[in-house]
């Protein structure tokens, strides 16, 4: 793939929050990125930048360069905030690449190809620029990773070798070549993670013995069970749940048996003969370097009775079980396919809703539900300079443009950037979950319904924000309480009172609403639901790559958000529940407590790492009336002070997040002296919320930052600073800009009230 192609891709954003790349529009004479994966793989979204750049100046509006030299903090801000001025998209929010994870697009590509190849769901262009993806982050010992910075694994590069052929990519190519050599020097394609090992059984590439049952008839359980699927972590219940419909039907691509690429697959992945692998012996087989969290013993033993009862159970009775279990399960995915309007809750189960309603049809694209799943891919696909990934989720929209916003407001120059404040609050505004009268009409929100809700162990949703968009809707505590944060942090300045529509209590409500009932008995808050399972549920984890998914655990970031915004809000109303808030920020501040590590820190689980962890326990102690100099925050301070680095930075890798212990001299391998601008900003601003007495050391901080900001007011992307499940990092490029703004913005407040 040129890089002329990956260029001119454009970007729309309607409905609100929508980020669909289409066919390159011809943009010739554009300098290359010079992306090089071996110097940093993270790539720095040039593409999409770019654009915004070319758009800014054909509107006839100039962008800042080095004829700008800021002379103070705040006007470094204000520099800062004038090159994010520039990347706003049209609707409000702040698009970016939330790509990171390698093993997604390949998924997506196994169930385009086992679909028939729909060119509406892969233009050539799109198959052209996630081939040229797959082929850069190659590394040099042939292998992929499970993400753009992780060593290659065997999940990783079995994956990603199986899209570039499905692609079109010879096997005697080089890349192909190389590939097959890292795979076969661990065992072949049978030492693969399960979930990969499910995408081969799809393909036709492994025989189904080889993987062990995934029952759908475990949603027949009553719900009183202590283990049903029900109780699972929402992403775990997605992602099974398509899986066990697909196992129940043992869906093999109808094309297998005379389609010479998978004949050839079948003799390029294993190091024996096919015909000759003995399948069911091979279903516990994983390589050492896949095995994150080896399959517990007892897990085992559940897999070894499933086996049993897959093969001599009573067939009439089986059968008759297995029906009623795969009509739940269609049932279930045809919900989650209308309440998130086919966008799925992530990028996995979308892939497999989608095969599945395909299967469910009697495998033909000509359906409804089928089409309105195609038109929904784009969704998922970025393009920056390293090609097209699969995303995450449907984009961090909501996410980062509640942050932005609170960043901005504490810089107090929000009324300098009237038209970005206002658009980027009126995005919030849209992104609410809302469920009127008028969009109760849309079947996405006859779920609202409790027995539709119940039926399909929903919370609640209306008044809580999502993370991407609206048309999600999945509400998630964080992302509930820093929209209701930031909606507060903006109300009232001038620039939103004059532009946007006044939010009524009512909606402030219902967020707060959402907040109060995902608080769990330990005090702390979980992701997007309570906690409704068990701690040896994680024994019952068969994904051997991700660490603890089973259930929805409290998290310190989901802790600090919820209580600092019911916090926020009891200050500006006071009478509402009142009781209810003040309980809840008194067990909340208890719950950030008890889980402060000896050292002073807290494990971040979303981001890289204790940084993040300790700038959330911190502020969500600040923020929910924790005195200033208290021995808790105080602890925080000394740990943070001792990882600051020589450069006046601090960073941290992300083996940090894999290792649960602090990457001290990993320190962001595509970073600076070991320091990193997003790390740095996290650190200072927690200190600067604790009270710090260490001003020098702030200081150098900030210098830091200062130090690193680029002519445009830009930052450089450095290492990944996101994380999910311990083992898989994901890409944010907006942080590179809002938290240094951010901190910048304390400090110029905190330091500098009276310089310009
Ligand atoms: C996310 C993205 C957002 C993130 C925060 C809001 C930042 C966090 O504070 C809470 C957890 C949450 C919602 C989160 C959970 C896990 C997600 C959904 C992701 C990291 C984005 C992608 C990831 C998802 C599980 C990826 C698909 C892979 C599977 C293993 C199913």
């Amino acid at each position: 793939v040129t890089a002329a192609l990956l260029k001119g891709c454009e970007l729309t954003g309607e409905p609100a929050g929508r980020q669909i790349w289409h066919r390159p529009a011809a943009r010739e004479g554009k300098a290359s990125t010079g992306f090089n994966p071996q110097k940093n793989p993270n790539p720095s979204d040039a593409l999409w930048r770019e654009q915004r750049v070319d758009a800014w100046r054909a509107a006839g509006k100039s962008v800042p360069d080095a004829s700008w030299q800021p002379r103070s903090i705040r006007e470094a801000v204000r520099k800062a905030m004038a090159w994010y001025n520039v990347l706003q998209a049209d609707d409000g929010h702040w698009a970016g690449d939330y790509g990171g994870p390698h093993f997604l697009m390949p998924g997506l590509v196994v169930v385009w190809y086992v679909t028939g190849r729909p060119a509406e769901m892969l233009s050539p262009d799109f198959q052209q620029a996630m081939a040229h993806y797959l082929r850069v982050h190659q590394q040099l010992d042939g292998g992929w990773g499970m993400h753009i910075e992780s060593p290659s694994t065997m999940f990783g590069s079995c994956m990603c070798y199986i899209a570039l052929r499905l692609l079109g990519v010879p096997r005697d190519d080089p890349a192909m070549v190389k590939g097959r050599v890292f795979i076969h020097s661990y065992g072949g394609g049978i030492y693969t993670g399960s979930w990969a090992k499910l995408y081969m059984c799809l393909l036709g590439v492994m025989d189904w013995e080889a993987h062990h049952p995934i029952p759908p008839e475990l949603w027949l359980l009553p719900d009183w069970f202590p283990f049903h699927p029900g109780r699972l972590w929402c992403h775990c219940r997605m992602v099974y749940l398509p899986m066990c419909y697909l196992y129940g039907k043992r869906f093999v691509y109808p094309d297998a048996e005379t389609d010479p690429l998978i004949a050839s697959l079948r003799s390029e992945l294993y190091c024996q003969d096919y015909a000759a692998v003995p399948w069911a012996s091979t279903r516990e087989l994983v390589a050492e370097i896949d095995n994150y969290s080896p399959v517990h013993p007892l897990m085992k033993l559940a897999n070894g009775a499933l086996a049993v009862y897959e093969r001599h159970a009573p067939s009439a009775l089986r059968d008759w079980v297995r029906a009623r279990g795969l009509r739940f399960a269609i049932e279930y995915i045809g919900a989650e396919d209308l309440q998130t309007n086919f966008i799925d809750i992530g990028p996995v189960n979308k892939v497999l809703n989608m095969l599945s309603r395909y299967v469910e049809a009697g495998c033909t694209q000509h359906t409804d539900a089928f089409r309105r799943h195609m038109a929904r891919v784009p969704d998922y696909l970025w393009v920056s300079e390293d090609g097209m990934k699969m995303q995450g989720y449907n984009g961090s929209q909501g996410w980062d443009t509640s942050f932005a916003l609170q960043a901005f407001a504490e810089g107090g120059l929000c009324d300098e950037f009237p038209e970005m404040v206002a658009k980027a609050y009126a995005y919030l505004e849209r992104t609410q979950i809302l469920c009127s009268p008028e969009s109760r009409k849309s079947p996405a929100f006859a779920f609202e319904d409790c027995a539709m809700r119940k039926r399909f162990y929903r919370h609640v949703s209306e008044g809580g924000w999502p993370f991407s968009s609206a048309a999600h809707g999945w509400p998630i505590s964080d992302c509930t309480a820093e929209g209701l944060k930031a909606v507060l942090a903006m109300r009232n300045l001038q620039c939103i009172r004059e532009r946007c529509a006044v939010i009524p209590d009512e909606r402030l409500f219902k967020a707060v609403n959402v907040i109060l009932t995902l608080q769990n008995v330990d005090g702390g808050f979980a992701t997007y639901e309570n906690n409704r399972g068990y701690r040896w549920y994680e024994w019952l984890n068969p994904s051997e790559v991700f660490g603890d998914i089973m259930i929805d655990y409290s998290y310190v970031e989901c802790s600090m958000a919820s209580l600092s915004a019911i916090y926020a809000f009891h200050q500006a109303y006071p009478a509402h529940r009142s009781r209810e808030v003040q309980e809840a920020i008194a067990a909340g501040r208890r719950f950030i407590k008890s889980i402060q590590r000896e050292d002073g820190s807290w494990y971040g689980s979303w981001g890289c790492c204790f940084t993040y962890g300790t700038w959330f326990g911190v502020e969500g102690l600040v923020l929910s009336g924790e005195p200033k100099h208290s021995d808790a925050l105080r602890r925080a301070c000394h740990f943070l002070l001792s990882k600051q680095n020589a450069n006046g930075g601090w960073g941290e890798d992300f083996t940090s997040c894999y290792d649960k212990a602090y990457a001290q001299h990993g320190a962001q391998r595509w970073g600076n002296g070991g320091s990193g601008v997003v790390n740095t900003a996290w650190a200072l601003l927690a200190l600067m919320a604790a009270g710090s007495p260490d001003g020098a050391a702030i200081k150098r901080g900030v210098e830091y930052l200062i130090s690193q900001q680029r002519d445009t007011g830009d930052w450089d992307q450095e290492g990944i600073t996101g994380v999910f499940n311990r083992a898989c990092g994901i890409s944010y490029t907006q942080y590179r800009n809002i938290f240094p703004i951010w901190a910048l913005a304390r400090y110029a407040h905190e330091y500098e009230r009276h310089a310009a």
